[in-house]
């Protein structure tokens, strides 16, 4: 019975020390992903600093095309075996959707409601008017609109118009989802600006898409398209007056800039198939300076 005793109580103990090791062995285990984890981190924010420095010495700020060295996509291998790579996108090469709560300032010139819809459009969404107006009634600071607070209570939606600038992509997608089926991407020519030193925030003729410069132009104006398209393949349009005549330029000069003011960085470190991102967005200067406005560990 003794034997039988101390049996079972030393078979208790060595249940014990094992299940102790288990759990030092995974503690280290934790801990070690969390150093990598903070050193990845440091690597990410690093290779983000490195592209922005690179973005900062640009040395032609009038224009900003894809052919500058801030665009190329800058890899690392560091010393200790981690590897970064970082992107800078040209954030004017979209179209601002905050751009729908500025009105332009003189008549004669195309609205940023015509210009979302036909975005709206190209992407074959069903309702262009519909899906602009709820974007337009979210953001902008009066109470009148068919897609206001009232629409959304009568739709019995859990949400309302906060009558404020969009801040965040999930945002945008939330408006445009909230009485969808089915779940949908918006648009990829729609991006979100702050603008607080513009009323409306222009797209690059350099780096926008051919989407985003049809919405933008107009139609009845795919010639002009074709015109920038085939100008900056030659070398970049430094002078808006290049491209096109001043009865244009006048109704379109809002809305139309050869540089660039804001873009986004994505910087990335991995190693042992771990890996830390950073997204950010920044705002460059006349000078070149660099203001960061977001800074999001992904
Ligand atoms: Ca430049
Ligand atoms: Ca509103």
């Amino acid at each position: 019975m003794i034997l039988v005793t101390v049996l079972l109580f030393m078979a208790v103990i060595l249940a014990l020390v094992v299940q102790a090791q288990v759990v030092a062995r995974m503690a280290l285990r934790f801990e070690a992903r969390q150093s990598l984890r903070a050193q990845l981190r440091v690597a990410a924010s690093e290779a983000a600093w490195d592209a922005l420095r690179v973005l900062a010495a640009d040395d032609n700020l009038q224009a900003d095309h894809t052919n500058e060295p801030w665009a190329a996509l800058q890899t690392n291998l560091l010393p200790n075996t981690i590897q970064t790579a970082a992107v800078i996108t040209d954030e004017n090469r979209y179209f601002n959707i905050n751009n729908l709560a500025a009105m332009p300032g003189s008549a004669g010139v195309r609205l940023p409601v015509a210009i979302v819809r036909d975005i709206f459009a190209i992407n074959s969404w069903p309702d262009p008017v519909g899906e602009t107006q709820a974007l337009k009634d979210w953001i902008d600071l009066d109470s009148g609109g068919t897609r206001e607070a009232g629409y959304y209570h009568q739709a019995r939606l859990p949400m309302e118009p906060p009558n404020a600038l969009m801040e965040s992509p999930a945002e945008l997608s939330c408006v445009l989802n909230a009485a969808r089926a089915e779940r949908r991407e918006a648009p990829p020519e729609l991006t979100i600006l702050p603008n607080r030193m513009e009323g409306i925030v222009p797209i690059n003729v350099n780096t926008a898409g051919r989407e985003v410069l049809q919405a933008v132009l107009g139609a009845g104006r795919s010639g002009l398209a074709d015109k920038i398209y085939r100008w900056r393949d030659a070398h970049p349009v430094t002078d808006l007056s290049q491209i096109m005549d001043a009865k244009t330029l006048n109704a379109l000069s809002p809305y139309l800039n050869t540089r660039s003011r804001y873009f986004s960085v994505a910087a990335q470190a991995a190693r042992n198939g771990q890996q830390e991102t950073i997204y950010a967005l920044v705002c460059r200067d006349d000078q070149g300076g660099i203001e960061i406005l977001r800074w999001v560990y992904r």
